[in-house]
């Protein structure tokens, strides 16, 4: 798979890093080819180089529009050595083996910057600089592609250390980055063209089109395979936001794949009630007293099969969508009751691995936070451990905490949420939501745990806590005045557990 290179075609529009390249090629004995520009250049270095109108018996023409396109050319780059029929073509068409391609495209993205034209602009769409590097990255097996100046360091150590050779990695990563360069132009003459986004219009057309966006007002489209990841037995159709609830809603689930039953309600992409039992209609009946105003219009879910049992409580609920990986016949019929209510079969399909969203003119893209804080990763750094129920809880209460609107405090206690404070601007704010939920619903937080999605900067988080009932804390830990905080749980008998994963979701 390693291959000398023995000929040449170099077509590049900057002559500029080109001349220690031709030097070490011809050094290596390498026959160069060359179009009009490049070849007076290598031939003003005192190299020889043949034009590529000897090889093509053409001339260029139509003011440089052809000049390497021709099949003595292409023939040349996309033959393949190990192919007999391709072997006896070269022979009986005089086709010259070429075994490495140079081209440094027209500067198109340079000339519309520049302001040029339209006319100038259109002449300096490359065709067969194109051309000929998607043809010999086609062929990397056999042929080397130099797209771009950016590359000219590369080549020159390959073909350096390994004597004018190279290997097929060597070739494939060219390749690689040849058809960057190619789609990158591509995409700039698609740019310039497409002014008024008549084509974006046209693509957001393919999408599915949703009755309206996040408001009346905005229209709204869903790119994907929803089918993919459910089975929509019944309902009307989804909405926009409903889409994002049951995003939120698959993500939170996901936290619970290895627990027992476990059922949560959503609204506004956050957990307003969330709880794990023996069974999952003793799961949903206590994440529905979690905060049972919210839940009205929810979107639910279950982390198992929905029961006869379960359906006949979730009937009496008015809420927008039901999930779970497998409902029992007789409760599909029991929540068809709702002409509206849309019923959702999860298949079991792994969730995407990159988050993306529009960010400026442009997109940000993440890994998705696929960290679960376990019990392994706790480190106990108060004088009081946590019990063996409040582990459960702060783990049960960090995993609700990854999945709610930053910045967070999460209550919970015996395998139930008690209440949170979801999206505030600061992490006091959020605790006090949390404390006045908690009291607005009946909840006596004494001995409940509580997780912060990232550290407290000072101990007011703490003390606040401790004052509501808080025995037990779980934290990412990192900040400066941590050991505030540490003290003030030690002299107060808390427990306080960090993780060293911060969960922010914004
Ligand atoms: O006008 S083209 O699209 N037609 C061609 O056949 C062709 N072949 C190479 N432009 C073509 N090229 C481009 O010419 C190369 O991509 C390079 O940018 C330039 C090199 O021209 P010269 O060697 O005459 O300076």
């Amino acid at each position: 798979t390693t291959k000398s290179i023995q000929s040449a075609l170099i077509s590049v529009f900057s002559k500029d890093g080109l001349e220690p390249i031709v030097r070490k090629l011809h050094s290596q004995n390498v026959t160069l080819y060359s179009t009009g520009g490049t070849e007076d250049f290598i031939k003003n270095l005192g190299i020889p180089v043949i034009p590529v109108e000897d090889v093509t018996s053409y001339p260029s023409i139509l003011g440089g529009r052809v000049k390497t396109l021709h099949p003595k050319v292409f023939g040349g780059i996309l033959n393949r050595q190990d192919n007999e029929s391709d072997v006896q073509q070269m022979k009986e068409f005089d086709i010259p083996q070429i075994d490495l391609v140079i081209v440094d495209l027209y500067p198109f993205e340079k000339t519309v910057a520049s302001g040029a034209s339209e006319a100038d602009i259109i002449e300096k769409i490359d065709i067969g600089g194109i051309s000929l590097i998607r043809a010999a990255a086609k062929n990397f097996k056999d042929t080397v592609i130099v797209a771009s100046v950016d590359d000219y360091s590369l080549f020159l150590d390959m073909i350096t250390n390994q004597n004018g050779a190279t290997s097929l990695e060597d070739r494939k990563l060219l390749a690689t980055k040849a058809f960057h360069v190619s789609s990158h132009y591509d995409a700039a003459i698609f740019n310039y063209f497409n002014t008024d986004e008549t084509i974006y219009k046209e693509s957001i057309a393919n999408g599915q089109v949703l009755r309206y966006g996040e408001n009346p007002h905005q229209k709204g489209f869903f790119f994907g395979e929803f089918e993919k990841m459910f089975n929509k037995v019944h309902g009307k159709e989804l909405s926009y936001n409903n889409l994002l609830d049951v995003d939120a809603a698959v993500n939170l689930i996901n936290e619970f794949q290895n627990d027992g039953p476990t059922f949560a309600i959503l609204k506004h992409n956050n957990a307003c009630g969330l709880a794990s039992r023996k069974t999952i209609c003793e799961a949903y009946l206590a994440a529905l007293a979690c905060d049972p105003t919210s839940a009205f219009g929810g979107v639910l879910i279950a982390n198992t099969k929905i029961d006869v049992a379960t359906a006949t409580e979730i009937n009496h609920l008015f809420c927008e969508v039901v999930i779970a990986p497998e409902f029992d016949s007789e409760a599909i019929t029991i929540l068809e009751e709702k002409k509206n209510r849309i019923i959702l079969v999860q298949n079991k399909v792994a969730l995407p691995e990159r988050q993306v969203r529009t960010c400026l003119n442009g997109i940000l893209v993440q890994d998705r936070n696929n960290i679960t804080d376990t019990k392994e990763d706790l480190k106990t750094v108060t004088i009081t451990a946590p019990t063996a129920q409040e582990v459960e809880d702060l783990i049960f209460a960090s995993k609700v905490c990854k999945n709610t609107k930053s910045n967070t405090i999460v209550f919970a206690k015996n395998g139930t949420l008690i209440s949170s404070g979801t999206g505030q601007t600061s992490r006091v704010d959020a605790l006090m939501q949390a404390i006045d939920k908690a009291s607005a619903f009946g909840f006596d937080l004494n001995g409940a745990s509580m997780a912060s999605d990232a550290f407290f900067p000072f101990p007011d988080c703490v003390e606040l806590a401790k004052k509501a009932g808080i025995t037990a804390v779980i934290q990412p830990g990192g900040s400066i005045k941590d050991q505030l905080s540490i003290d003030y749980c030690n002299e107060n008998k808390l427990a306080m557990v960090f993780t060293g994963t911060r969960h922010f979701k914004h």
